[in-house]
């Protein structure tokens, strides 16, 4: 791990004025009415870098109320050739303020910006072109039946926009997660409330003019700020006037949002947490499966819900893969997000410092052989107080030890060696579990066995988060329900309605 001795232009954010975040309902930005309102942070810096208005049931309220409205009104009514003309107007209008979302989200999370240049803005804007092109061409299905008199019957079926979709966010990649949702919400004919994360407030509250500027019709699109429980969360997911949730987040998260959801009996779309396992085979491709696993433990500081938590290593090449993952972490440069020699940059809080320095400490209790890591990393001015942490690999502990079951969310992973394809199948499954997984082998016949028996709703063959928005994604046990991509979106934000036309 290389830390960085220059400090540049970092500062300039931390010394910027305070900004303040305000809600965006009905077009419009409006302040909290309870006056109340939270500090938003660089966590590269540890700088209050905002302020943050915290929604009450009032703004909750009238944000809901906003998109019912938008729906008895012109987005309701509008033509789907415009509606696609609209979403590819947002997507033009991220590209044209790119920097600017680069600046907000990077300053939020603290990741370098070479990561949020190449993946999360561009992201942010491709997910309403995406979805913007597929209901544009998504077929419908139809039937021709017979009846007893011999004329028949045609069936067809319509899709319609389920309502107001409330869309609950994570902080790690939070414009990208956000429009993942809002994408092929708006795309369907569906109006969104948006609760971002308490941690990353800003882009969502920008996004709020770009759609102003795309001629989204007021109400279509809203943003309340605050926290979960007891807060705009839950508020929003417990309003009556909500028609479904969909949200991206922790399982125990998920849990609650599940009971509230069940007043009213909505529907849901849930992405949740994981512990990913990466099988690597001895006949793999080494620089690849290195690289590759490089990029699942560390890329975003390990705060990748798909991220590799748990990497098997087939024994006669364990030695070699450990040493070289090691000099792989050893090479990561944490520094000013700005630099593009940096390619790690902090946790979002101390308090997720906290969380995951806790594991760090119980790694070493329970006797595991610290390769690398396993400390917080001291960072030079302007960055000392922010919540950097070391890369950190383990090796020698059991299966059943917390460190291999329970999600971390950090820059971290425990390798562990295996001696038979079937038994590293069962181990990886043996978890609660079922979001994402990696497998390394230039064996095409293994590749589709291992695949076929891995209990998990993702399994990348020789590469990590390659994405493809048609795709269904999603997770198997406790790493979610349902799946979104493509048409598989289309799915939870629209109801289908069957008409049966008499001949
Ligand atoms: P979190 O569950 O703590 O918070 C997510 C959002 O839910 C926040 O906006 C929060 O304010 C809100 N919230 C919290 N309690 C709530 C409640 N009772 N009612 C309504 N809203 C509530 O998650 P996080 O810490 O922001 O993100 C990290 C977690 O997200 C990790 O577990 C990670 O695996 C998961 N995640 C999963 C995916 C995926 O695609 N499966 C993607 C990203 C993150
Ligand atoms: O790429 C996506 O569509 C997606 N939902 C990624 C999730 C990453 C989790 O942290």
């Amino acid at each position: 791990m290389t830390v960085h001795a220059k400090a540049q232009a970092a500062t300039a954010v931390a010394s910027a004025a305070l900004r303040e975040y305000r809600h965006f309902i009905d077009g419009q930005y409006v302040a909290g009415s309870s006056g109340r309102t939270f500090a938003n942070v660089n966590p590269a810096t540890g700088q209050a870098i905002g302020r943050v208005h915290e929604a009450g049931r009032e703004e909750v309220e009238a944000a809901v109320g906003a998109a019912r409205a938008a729906l008895r009104g012109e987005w309701g009514r509008m033509a789907l050739g415009d509606r696609v003309e609209v979403l590819y107007r947002v997507a033009d209008g991220i590209n044209a303020r790119f920097d600017e979302f680069l600046e907000a989200e990077c300053a939020d999370t603290g990741k370098p910006f070479s990561l949020a240049r190449h993946v999360d803005i561009p992201r942010g804007a491709a997910n309403f072109k995406i979805f913007a092109d597929v209901i544009k061409n998504v077929p419908t299905e139809a039937f021709r039946m017979d009846t007893p008199d011999g004329r028949g019957a045609l069936n067809y079926a319509i899709r319609v926009p389920k309502g107001v979709v409330a869309v609950v966010c994570p902080w790690n990649l939070p414009l990208l997660l956000m429009t993942w949702k809002v994408g092929p919400a708006l795309a369907c004919g569906n109006a969104v409330v948006v609760k971002p994360s308490e941690e990353t407030p800003a882009t969502a509250t920008l996004l709020g003019e770009v759609m102003n500027e795309a001629g989204v019709p007021r109400g279509v699109y809203n943003v309340v700020h605050g926290f979960g429980p007891n807060s705009a969360g839950a508020f929003l997911t417990e309003h009556p006037g909500i028609d479904a949730i969909t949200f991206t987040g922790e399982t125990a998260t998920g849990t609650a949002i599940m009971k509230a959801a069940a007043v009213g009996v909505r529907d849901v779309s849930f992405e949740l947490g994981g512990k990913n396992p990466a099988l690597v085979f001895a006949d793999c491709d080494m620089d690849k499966a290195i690289e590759g696993t490089v990029r699942s433990v560390f890329a975003n500081c390990g705060q990748v819900c798909l991220g590799t938590e748990r990497v098997y290593v087939e024994r006669p090449i364990f030695e070699e893969f450990v040493a070289r993952l090691k000099a792989g972490a050893e090479k990561l440069t944490l520094g000013d997000p700005r630099d593009p020699a940096t390619s790690m940059g902090p946790l979002i809080s101390q308090v997720h410092r906290d969380k995951v320095l806790s594991y760090y400490r119980r790694a070493k209790e329970l006797g595991a052989t610290v390769v690398t890591g396993g400390d917080v990393a001291a960072m030079p001015a302007p960055f000392g107080a922010g919540s950097w942490i070391q890369p950190t690999i383990w090796t020698g502990l059991s299966d059943d030890s917390p460190i291999m079951r329970e999600e971390i969310f950090g820059p971290c992973c425990h390798v562990s060696p295996f001696d038979d394809e079937d038994d590293v199948i069962r181990r990886a499954n043996d978890t609660k579990y079922g979001l994402a997984c990696t497998v390394w082998t230039e064996s095409a016949t293994r590749a589709h066995r291992v695949a076929a028996q891995m209990q998990a709703g993702l399994i990348w063959v020789n590469s990590w988060f390659l994405r493809d928005l048609r795709t269904p994604f999603g997770g198997m046990k406790e790493s979610g329900i349902g799946r979104e991509g493509g048409v598989h979106s289309l799915e939870f934000y629209t109801e289908m309605k069957n008409v049966c036309l008499k001949l």
